[in-house]
């Protein structure tokens, strides 16, 4: 997500608060206020009112993003809204399709090049900090096998839904026994940030960003992201750092419209969810799912299609947005990486491309980069 910035996120928000707060007239209220930001510090407000916080402001940013997209000459959404709870099982279900290729690929990469990877890493310690932590499938083949090599390395998964952390940590506790999970809830960069000023002495940061989730933004949104992960590292610290590769387009569109239906649900559940929470009447049978591929971007960009002319209210903005026949709303943008851009972006944000590790297919590749010290902000 642009500037501070925490890239899409594949999990749910947080669970577990007072169902009242999550309605569209709590929105609209802290839209007028102009979300005063409640204390975050004071004991007396007890565990409930911190959730609701946070729900808050999860509420307020998602009614901003849509009264800005929406407003937009080009309507948009970003696409870390496609993740509730029902968006992140839908994705959960994507990763195992024939035609979603990224998942199979990049854990093919990790069975077959963990222990060499492992080589990077030898001889220091290392905090290992995954940044908007998965389900843990691919994480648990890595950090097994570098178990075996005998790396030295705790493991912080870091996601904003505690729900989703709490699931991965019980995996890696059974599947990788001797890892001792330390999850943290926050934002990526930001929960890095405290994790790197008080790392240890002689201690090293590995970062962990996988699946091409770094592929979801605008190029300059890359390069935000990474000068900014740079930024937040000492050198000698590594990034592995998954990237999904150019190919056929024909490829592409299959993978993000699948046979079955579900990348059409997953993309159309964004209405739903804000049918829910922002007190929306989408109408979800007037819009359509397309996915397209976009040369002068190298990406696949998703959208919703209005399959009518339609006024759509939304109450938690008090206002409606008009949408007319074939209008789309872009939901999300896939970009796809050469090796050559990928060594690109290292170089220009203050890396030195280690190694990089393809699939058989070479669909899919994962980047080890090291922190230089000539980098200035
Ligand atoms: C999470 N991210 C890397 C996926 C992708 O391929 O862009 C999200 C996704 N959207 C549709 N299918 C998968």
């Amino acid at each position: 997500m642009p500037s501070s910035l925490d890239l899409p996120r594949k999990s749910a928000p947080v669970r577990d608060f007072p169902s009242q707060v999550r309605t569209f007239d709590h929105v609209w209220k802290i839209e007028e206020d102009q979300l005063t930001p409640m204390r975050t510090d004071d004991a007396s407000l007890g565990s409930a009112a911190l959730n609701v916080n946070k729900i808050d402001r999860e509420l307020f940013d998602f009614a901003r993003d849509v009264r800005d997209g929406f407003s937009a000459p080009l309507k948009f959404i970003p696409s870390r809204w496609l993740y509730d709870e029902r968006g992140s099982s839908l994705f959960s279900q994507i990763t195992r399709l024939p035609e979603y290729y990224p998942t199979e690929r990049e854990l093919e990469i990790f069975s077959t090049h963990a222990s060499s990877m492992a080589k990077a890493l030898l001889g220091s310690n290392w905090k290992v900090v995954e940044l908007g932590a998965g389900d843990g499938r691919k994480t648990e083949i890595l950090l097994r096998s570098w178990q075996r090599s005998e790396v030295q390395f705790s493991y912080v998964p870091v996601d904003v839904s505690p729900s989703a952390l709490e699931e991965l940590c019980k995996r890696i506790n059974t599947g990788c026994p001797g890892v001792r999970a330390r999850p943290r809830v926050g934002e990526n960069l930001s929960v890095l940030r405290e994790l790197s000023d008080a790392r240890i002495r002689g201690e090293k940061i590995c970062v962990l960003f996988m699946g091409s989730s770094i592929g979801n933004c605008a190029w300059e949104d890359v390069e935000n992201f990474l000068s900014e992960l740079r930024a937040t590292l000492l050198p000698g610290d590594l990034a592995l750092i998954g990237f999904d590769l150019i190919k056929d387009s024909k490829r592409l569109i299959q993978a993000y419209d699948d046979s079955q239906g579900v990348t059409r649900d997953f993309n159309l559940n964004l209405l739903r969810r804000m049918n829910r929470e922002l007190g929306a009447n989408f109408d979800l049978d007037q819009f359509r799912h397309e996915a397209s591929w976009n040369p002068g971007l190298s990406g696949m960009e998703s959208w919703l299609v209005s399959l009518r002319d339609q006024m759509v209210d939304i109450r938690a903005l008090n206002t409606s947005f008009k949408f007319r026949r074939w209008e789309p709303i872009r939901t999300e943008i896939s970009l796809k990486f050469s090796p050559e851009v990928i060594d690109d972006l290292a170089c220009a944000n203050g890396f030195a491309p280690l190694a990089r590790y393809e699939d058989r297919a070479g669909d899919f590749t994962d980047a080890i980069w090291e922190a230089t010290d000539a980098f200035w902000m």
